[in-house]
């Protein structure tokens, strides 16, 4: 069988297999790695004086790595500035933080440049070649340049953004053309996909076609809904593991018998973290009968911290958190524990456990895994609700959570009050639905449905040599 070559930003291949990490992406990928054998190159987070083009190959865990180190510049413009101050924001419908400079616009397509060349002496004929992330839109059209004719596909894991806002972005044009150097784009949900298939005809004056194909730009590029999920067996062995269960004891003892809700969050705007914890601060007011026998566990690991933006929004929640505890607390209760940290997987599978709700509530989120984490971990005797935002991917499928508008503290509050109050039948009625859309959507079937959908599309008799480049004018078939 062929190989697969998976390029991501960040190769984030977890060295244990089984410890924690952060990013759903990270134990999806090194998953897929494993079956189907290959390499999974990208940045390896280093920086140096000057480009060198070094690849560093080594192993992790069974799965082979390639390693390239950066310059400091390239991680202002391309991760820092384009990545993550212009796609990420704009993705997430943050017109208001999206940030141009034409110097972004340039380190993204040196950098994407520059991934290429060194990756293109690696590929041999009968690899695919699967691409992830906003990071890295451009990459298909960069290595069709240098004549690489494998069947490349592109995955984004965050949301395709409505064409209105997406003309905002100078050269969004350019952008959307370079994704039809690809054979297939997969997305999470219908939704995005609708969108990207929005802009193209309405944008592009490109042509769609019943089966989710497109035409734009001279080329042609199929379109699909791919669901991500968790590692369910994984993640139920974690959940049953010494630490798990230890984990698990310990979060009721240091409850005392309140029903616990639970945030598991990077800190990131799109998570809706502010909107979140004003709803719990409408629910203190709302229920002061039974406050005191609740408390709000949110875990925040910092993520981003070069970017103002997030150093902005870690000090509003801090004296959030901070204002909310000091109004409603007593002398044995707190009503929020706020933690920036990280934990093993294992831990945080006893943490969900012992919740009596999960409060998954993002502003838009491309699917979002701690929703199908937290409803994995669930007892199904005795299974906590999950309130789960409607702007979330998971949504799309998740349709027995308690669904809630995330930007209403008053629709947060009531989603709280019925949660805590809802009774066991109900509780196990919705639980089991939700864990079967989570067991459906197993990371390994998303990773299978993805190859083999890459494996077998059909490939554009056009050619897809950007014109110029040293390939140009051969087909790809
Ligand atoms: P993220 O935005 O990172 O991923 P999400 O899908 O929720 O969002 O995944 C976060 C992962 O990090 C989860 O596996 C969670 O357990 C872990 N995590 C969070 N806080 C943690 C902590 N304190 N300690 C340890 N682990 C922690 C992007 C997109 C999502 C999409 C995924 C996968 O933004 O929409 O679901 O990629 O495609």
């Amino acid at each position: 069988m062929s190989r697969l070559i998976v390029v991501s930003n960040r190769v984030s291949a977890p060295v244990d297999p089984a410890g924690g990490s952060v990013g759903g992406l990270a134990m999806a990928l090194a998953a897929a790695l494993r079956k189907y054998h290959g390499l999974w190159f990208g940045w390896s987070g280093e920086t140096v004086d000057t480009f060198t083009g070094e690849l560093k190959v080594e192993d992790r865990a069974g799965v082979s790595v390639g390693l390239v180190d950066l310059e400091a510049q390239d991680v202002d413009e391309y991760y820092n500035g384009y990545a993550n101050k212009t796609l990420w924001p704009l993705f997430h419908h943050r017109v208001d933080l999206t940030a141009y400079e034409r110097s972004y616009g340039e380190g993204y397509e040196r950098v994407n440049r520059r991934f290429a060349e060194v990756l293109e002496p690696l590929i041999e004929p009968d690899d695919i070649i699967w691409v992830h992330d906003y990071h890295l839109i451009p990459l298909a059209r960069d290595l069709r340049r240098l004549g690489v004719r494998n069947r490349i596909g592109f995955f984004l894991h965050t949301p395709w953004p409505v064409r209105q806002l997406l003309v905002t972005l100078p050269h969004h044009r350019r952008l959307v053309e370079s994704m039809f150097d690809y054979d297939l784009v997969g997305f999470h949900t219908r939704e995005w996909l609708d969108l990207f298939r929005d802009y193209v005809a309405a944008e592009a004056g490109g042509t769609l076609t019943g089966n989710d194909g497109m035409a734009a730009f001279g080329r042609r590029v199929q379109g699909g809904v791919f669901p991500i999920g968790i590692d369910v067996d994984g993640f139920l062995q974690a959940c049953n593991s010494p630490l798990g269960v230890r984990t698990y004891d310990r979060m009721l003892s240091s409850t005392a018998f309140r029903s616990l809700i639970v945030g598991v969050d990077r800190l990131d705007y799109s998570k809706g973290l502010e909107e979140r914890l004003l709803g719990y601060e409408q629910f203190l007011k709302d229920n002061p009968a039974i406050r005191s026998e609740v408390l709000l566990l949110q875990v925040t690991p910092i993520s981003r911290d070069e970017v103002d933006t997030y150093q902005d929004m870690r000090g509003r929640l801090d004296s959030l958190a901070g204002r909310i505890n000091g109004a409603y607390a007593e002398m044995d209760w707190q009503p929020i524990r706020y933690l920036n940290r990280t934990y093993r997987r294992d831990q945080l599978a006893g943490i969900y456990r012992a919740a009596r709700v999960g409060l998954v509530t993002p502003l838009r989120d491309g699917m979002n895994l701690v929703a199908k984490e937290y409803v994995c971990a669930q007892n199904p005797e005795d299974p906590g609700v999950l309130i789960l935002s409607r702007f979330a991917g998971a949504a799309a499928e998740m349709t027995a959570a308690l669904i809630v508008n995330p930007f209403s503290r008053e629709e947060l509050s009531d989603a709280i009050q019925r949660a805590l109050t809802m009774p066991l039948a109900e509780r196990r009625q919705r639980w089991s639905a939700l864990m079967q859309v989570v067991r459906d959507t197993d990371v390994s079937t998303w990773r299978d449905a993805y190859v083999s959908a890459l494996r077998q599309v059909e490939i554009d008799p056009a050619g897809t040599a950007a014109p110029g480049g040293p390939g140009s004018g051969r087909t790809r078939v």
